[in-house]
């Protein structure tokens, strides 16, 4: 008999698993605690699935652990906790529990180019994704960058390429997946609301590479003591990048200059001024991507001219527009304090910082120290709020105002700014109090900066 899964969550990835599964005869529970009206609404297409007598759907609630029973296996979805009462009991009954990733891996043999970190993830991913895409190779740029593998792995073929963007949480819930390629970024405090400690955050991470062979290759962020701390356990083939140093196997920028060595000799990439994207931090996605797509083969001509033409992505430290002399930066992506850190040392001009959201437990002690020398005013608002005022006040800054919305924070962020000014939100938070995702937040500060100018 064909397995029964119990598919928990409802948005994107469990909505694509559950395709997958009902495609290929297998039975699906699909639960969701939100009410059905709002799920269906949000993904008609299980309006079609419920005509298909292997397809159950239980919304509105938790599901109670006694259908522990019923079910073969668990396919949670990255946002749902590991500790609701169902999953408690799949893990004492020996009941798999596993993530959408690992599906996605199991039932395909199209590889993986795997890429995790804390920050950088998203814009190394995007470019990794268009270098192989102008090289000929069939190209699937999926996973927490906000597109389910699983929508792809029926029709994935064995020579084409998933350009994967893996977070902390999906790694959790990995059994066998192993890329052939996995890259880290870098490695500071994020998501310790649910990983609770650092030490478990690292875990997880580490888990990208636990499965690979020894002639899988992992790429690692030379610069970073604690990318290299847990890639010493690999087995794998290890790579590196650097800002700082020259490398004997893998790419560096030394003085406006990149290179890349294969462990024979040493090439020259093109000059950091030509790339696409801007900042340290960017040389150091685009040293990723170089790493990643030479080492797999694709010419240096390709890569150089993607380098080059890349010009990042939505929410990442996005150009808005200048308007009367104001420039206003989207950078939504920004959900912990280091990728607000970093934004804020990429912009030049005098700072108004729009900060808050929902909150993963973080310190915002070095966050406020940089504002304390940056910003010349500082907009909170959402479920960090008040963390934020203490935690700048500690640090001697107090031109704060606290708003209640979006639409508030932009209108004093207009009303405020000067010419030469630079507005940038970077929140430093999840959106998870007030939006479903940061895509939203994003595009809501871009709808009201651009509303009437
Ligand atoms: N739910 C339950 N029971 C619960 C809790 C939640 O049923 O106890 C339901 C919610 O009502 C919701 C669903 O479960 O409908 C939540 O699923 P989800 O948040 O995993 O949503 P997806 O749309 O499947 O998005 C996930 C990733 N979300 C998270 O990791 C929180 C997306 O990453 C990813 O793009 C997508 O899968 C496709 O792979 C987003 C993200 O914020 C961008 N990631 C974090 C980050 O980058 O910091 C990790």
């Amino acid at each position: 008999m064909k397995k029964t899964t119990l598919v928990i969550g409802a948005a994107r990835s469990g909505v694509a698993a559950s395709e997958l599964l009902l495609n290929r005869g297998e039975s699906v529970i699909l639960t969701d605690t939100r009410a059905a009206r709002i799920v269906l609404e949000e993904s008609p297409q299980i309006c079609d699935y419920e005509k298909n007598p292997l397809f159950q759907a239980v919304f509105e609630i938790q599901v109670s652990p006694e259908m522990i029973t019923k079910i073969d296996e668990i396919i949670i979805s990255p946002g749902v906790p590991l500790t609701i009462p169902i999953v408690k009991a799949a893990f004492e009954q020996g009941v798999p529990v596993i993530g959408e990733v690992e599906i996605a891996y199991r039932l395909t043999k199209t590889p993986f180019i795997a890429i995790t970190g804390t920050n950088g993830k998203t814009t190394t991913t995007t470019l990794l994704g268009e270098i192989f895409k102008a090289s000929g190779r069939g190209t699937y740029v999926v996973g927490n960058i906000g597109d389910p593998i699983t929508k792809y792995v029926a029709n994935a073929k064995e020579d084409e390429i998933f350009i994967t963007e893996i977070s902390s949480f999906q790694l959790e819930t990995i059994d066998t997946f192993s890329p052939k390629t996995a890259v880290i970024l870098n490695l500071t405090p994020d998501h310790l609301d649910r990983h609770l400690t650092m030490e478990n955050y690292l875990k997880a991470k580490a888990r990208i590479f636990e499965n690979q062979k020894p002639e899988d290759l992992l790429i690692l962020n030379a610069d970073d003591p604690l990318v290299c701390a847990i890639g010493e356990k690999a087995i794998s083939r290890k790579a590196t990048f650097s800002y700082k140093r020259v490398l004997d196997f893998g790419a560096w920028c030394l003085n406006g200059e990149l290179f890349i060595n294969d462990g024979k000799q040493t090439v020259f990439v093109c000059k950091e001024a030509l790339l696409g994207i801007v900042g340290p931090h960017n040389t150091m996605n685009a040293l990723a991507a170089l790493t990643a797509a030479y080492f797999s083969g694709v010419s240096l001509a390709v890569i150089v001219s993607v380098l080059k033409s890349f010009k990042g992505v939505e929410h990442r430290l996005e150009m808005v527009g200048c308007f009367s002399g104001v420039t206003y930066i989207n950078d939504s992506k920004g959900t912990n304090t280091s990728a607000t850190i970093t934004a804020l040392n990429a912009v030049t001009q005098p700072v108004i910082l729009l900060a808050g959201g929902y909150d993963k437990k973080e310190d915002y002690s070095d966050l406020m120290a940089l504002v304390a020398k940056r910003v010349k005013r500082l907009i909170v608002l959402g479920v960090t709020a008040d963390d934020l005022t203490k935690a700048a006040h500690q640090n001697g800054f107090t031109n704060i105002k606290r708003v209640e919305d979006y639409e508030e924070a932009v209108a004093v962020a207009k009303a405020e700014a000067e010419s030469g000014d630079t507005v940038l939100l970077s929140p430093a938070c999840a959106s998870w109090d007030m939006f479903d995702n940061y895509e939203i937040r994003g595009r809501v500060f871009k709808e009201l900066v651009t509303r009437d100018q």
